[in-house]
């Protein structure tokens, strides 16, 4: 297999928290490749275009704002099988379930908000890692 490329968030939560070294500590000491890190402020048209899959769904303006609420840090990874490994680091979306020993299951919790805080979005398949990676590293 050809080795791939994600694009890693850090969200808001977790540059507000200081959890970006502790993040990218993980990724870096589960072996895999920082290619590009960025801090930036995302508009809106960015994240409506990052989370298209998610049009019409009830959390997405609630996401779209929290993403909108400070700092985040992007990144590509890289990495044999780097998709589905960074989404194992970072455990389950509801980060009450998430497996201890995840960047979800040890570092978030439900804060009983209207949008799930959990510290990090990783690409979901080759698909959607290629159109993020174009979105946030146009230049990539
Ligand atoms: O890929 P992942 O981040 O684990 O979850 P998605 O289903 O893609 O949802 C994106 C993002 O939206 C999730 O990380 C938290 C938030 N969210 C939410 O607040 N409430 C839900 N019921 C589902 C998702
Ligand atoms: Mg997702």
């Amino acid at each position: 297999t050809d080795t791939q490329r994600t694009l890693v968030l850090v969200k808001p939560d977790g540059v507000r928290r200081g959890l970006v070294g502790e993040i990218l500590r993980r990724i870096e000491a589960k072996g895999y490749t920082l290619v590009a890190v960025e801090l930036r402020e995302a508009d809106e048209a960015l994240l409506a275009e990052h989370y298209a899959e998610h049009a019409g769904k009830p959390f997405l303006q609630p996401l779209v704002d929290f993403m909108r609420s400070g700092p985040v840090l992007a990144a590509v990874v890289e990495g044999h099988r780097v998709i589905e490994g960074f989404r194992s680091l970072a455990g389950a979306t509801d980060p009450t379930v998430a497996a201890p020993g995840t960047i979800r299951g040890d570092l978030a919790r439900d804060w009983g908000l209207k949008v799930i805080q959990n510290l990090v979005h990783g690409s979901d398949g080759e698909e959607s890692a290629a159109r993020e990676i174009g979105l946030w590293f146009p230049a990539l």
